[in-house]
């Protein structure tokens, strides 16, 4: 017997020593201490044993299991030890790597222009107005003196949604502004930023979808002298307070009388350059007084109320304010082009 035990003492000890992972130690463990396990079975033939050898075996069993416990315990620590060192190993953070850089996006600089305009007109105690992009005929023409047959409800250049021509894709913000007049009391003084939308083919200065701000001021006593003031008002802050504007006769159908707004170029200073043709001059804006039809559409007087109203395309406006002379740059969304403004 005590042959038997050295025999399994040596043969368990190797295999406690060689085993790779803590799974196979415990298989081990079970192999030669469990209730079923080898040194157990052993023990259990204690009783044919005479009564001098008993107590020895017994004390050399005892002393192996010891033996066996210890080493399978210091076999499951060096192993657990080696698998942490191994996974800090892995998962080491070098602190001296430069950090990831977070890209930060910018302002559009549409929405630059637009927010600079904002604060101008709020300045001046103006409001903004927004509304609908989808629109009825009747708002975004009927009631801006815009008839039947006028070229600019022609289905070539506007976006309808039915066959009868009633719904569409607003041509201009100023069904924003009937809103206001039908709706808010009056004196009146809003812009109406928003998008706007025209059958155009794309080029450098043409998108079927543009951005417009309208402004409208409807009161006692408004006249053409309140409209060239607060215009001049917004081309100086835009574009500095040296700048001369230049207002030429035209015609809307939502204004009587009417105007476009021309500011002096901002790359020759008017002497005549590529940019202005050869003008000096590069239109910027219409404008005009409320025709009166449309202030009665809108149930208001013209007796006791008249009013100012303009528009400008939003685009047109940035590309003077950064010197951006390709349109289509400002809805391509290139970050090297963004990356400028
Ligand atoms: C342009 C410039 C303009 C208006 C828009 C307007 C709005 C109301 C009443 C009267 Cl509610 N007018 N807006 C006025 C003049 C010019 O836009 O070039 N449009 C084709």
């Amino acid at each position: 017997m005590e042959q038997k035990l050295r025999q399994l003492r040596e043969e368990s000890l190797d295999a406690i020593r060689e085993a790779g992972a803590l799974d196979a130690l415990e298989a081990l463990r079970v192999k030669y201490l469990g209730k079923k396990g080898e040194l157990t079975a052993v023990l259990k033939q204690m009783g044919k044993l005479s009564a001098e050898e008993r107590p020895v075996m017994g004390q050399l069993a005892n002393q192996i299991r010891e033996e066996l416990t210890e080493a399978i315990e210091n076999g499951r620590k060096t192993l657990s030890e080696k698998a942490l060192e191994m996974r800090l190993a892995a998962e080491t953070t070098d602190v001296t790597m430069p950090g990831k850089a977070v890209q930060i996006g910018r302002r559009h600089p549409l929405n630059k222009v637009i927010n600079e305009a904002k604060e101008i007109f709020i300045g001046m105690g103006f409001t903004i107005a927004e509304g609908p992009e989808v629109e009825l005929s009747s708002y975004n023409f009927d009631r801006l003196n815009t008839e039947e047959g006028h070229p600019a409800r022609d289905r070539q250049d506007t976006f309808y949604f039915d066959d009868d021509d009633e719904v569409l894709l607003r041509t201009q913000t100023s069904p924003v502004q009937v809103h206001v007049m039908e709706t808010q009391p009056l004196p009146i003084r809003i812009i109406s930023p928003g998008r706007v939308y025209r059958k155009d083919e794309v080029d450098a200065t043409h998108s079927p979808m543009f951005h417009q701000i309208e402004g409208l001021v409807v009161d006692e006593g408004i006249t053409f002298a309140d409209l060239k003031g607060t215009l001049n008002e917004l081309v100086h802050r835009l574009y500095g307070p040296e700048t001369r504007t230049r207002f030429r006769p035209h015609h809307f159908p939502f204004t009587e009388p009417s105007c476009e707004v021309d500011v002096e170029c901002f790359e020759c200073r008017g002497r005549g350059c590529r940019v202005c043709k050869g003008e000096g001059w590069i239109e910027l804006l219409g404008a005009g007084m409320v025709h009166p039809k449309v202030l009665e559409g809108c149930g208001i007087d013209t007796e006791k109320y008249s009013g100012f109203a303009f528009g400008v395309g939003a685009e047109r406006m940035a590309m003077f304010r950064f010197g951006i002379n390709d349109l289509r740059l400002m809805f391509e969304n290139d970050t090297r082009f963004l990356e400028q403004f």
